[in-house]
């Protein structure tokens, strides 16, 4: 198999194909195309000319078939690996995580918009708007509620490292990056996530990259 992803310091959904790889055990060759460069051109184009790929990232080859999309990357490994390997057993946890990476997938335009992901960078003072703020109040209630109903067995969202983690785990850089205050509980949640051994094997390259986004850098 092979994951196309893009630039590590900025690139959200790459970081969650790329995680979701990683959870699943199965070796693949990661390939990092640097967005909007020269490279990026020859990406969109190079769909194999049978599939609709988006021309975004991140992208997974499996032989000839090529699938696009984090989370259709998350389900097709997990077709692959097994569910119980991204998803907790429990049908109540179960139905929680589920719906936390389909509310992440398709929600949160203002987080997104104001705080893009930079890994390297650090902003003072950002002050969100309202519908920001509510993005991030939201984000800490599912939080919350994940860590205290079905988070015993460990110090991620479902107890052991799975789908959710590899979903918000773009957020934990966000809140890292804006310095966005947090409850004590969720800031022990972003600890685990940043450390934890494959994020640091991200944020390490994310910090070698030598290419710069303008638009993602005067954001905060
Ligand atoms: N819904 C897609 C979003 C993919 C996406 O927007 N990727 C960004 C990088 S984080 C991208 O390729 N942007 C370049 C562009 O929009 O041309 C997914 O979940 O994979």
């Amino acid at each position: 198999m092979k994951l196309i992803v893009g630039n590590k310091n900025y690139s959200s959904w790459s970081l969650r194909g790329w995680l979701a790889a990683k959870q699943s055990g199965l070796s693949f060759e990661e390939i990092t195309v640097p967005m909007f460069g020269d490279e990026w051109q020859s990406l969109q184009q190079d769909d194999g000319g049978t599939q609709p790929s988006s021309g975004k990232v991140p992208i997974l080859w499996d032989g000839e078939t090529v699938v696009w999309d984090s989370i259709a990357i998350l389900e097709y490994l997990a077709d692959k690996v097994g569910r119980d390997r991204f998803w907790p057993k429990d049908d109540t946890a179960r139905g929680m995580a589920r719906s936390m990476v389909a509310e992440m997938h398709s929600s949160y335009q203002a987080l997104r918009r104001e705080c893009p992901m930079n890994m390297r960078k650090r902003v003072e003072g950002l002050e969100p708007s309202a519908e920001c703020r509510h993005d991030i109040v939201r984000i800490l209630g599912l939080w919350a509620e994940a860590r205290a109903r079905f988070g015993a067995g460990g110090p991620f969202l479902f107890g052991t490292f799975g789908a959710a983690d590899v979903f918000y785990a773009p957020v934990v850089s966000r809140f890292t990056t804006y310095q966005i205050p947090v409850p004590g509980f969720a800031a022990a949640y972003m600890q685990a996530v940043w450390e934890h051994e494959w994020m640091q094997g991200w944020i390490k390259s994310a910090e070698d990259e030598e290419w710069v986004i303008e638009q993602y850098e005067t954001v905060g």
